[in-house]
């Protein structure tokens, strides 16, 4: 299951730094054709940033998902 996660957390994360930022996230809802405005997105990251550095790592990412 895990690996799952990293699969698509890997996808995400488009600059490869290991934590997905605003602008990831922004990327891969218009890819998904559900385009997020910028307070949207921030307010996606708030509610998986558990430990509030406004990045989501995998571990964060696996958490909200699992
Ligand atoms: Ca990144
Ligand atoms: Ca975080």
């Amino acid at each position: 299951m895990a690996n799952d996660y990293a699969l698509t957390f890997s996808m995400v994360d488009v600059d490869g730094d290991g934590l997905i930022s605003v602008t990831e996230l922004s990327r891969l809802m218009e890819v998904l054709g559900q385009p997020l405005t910028p307070e949207a997105a921030a307010a996606a990251i708030r509610r998986m940033d558990n430990d509030g550095d406004g990045l989501i790592s995998l571990d964060e990412f696996a958490a909200y998902l699992g």
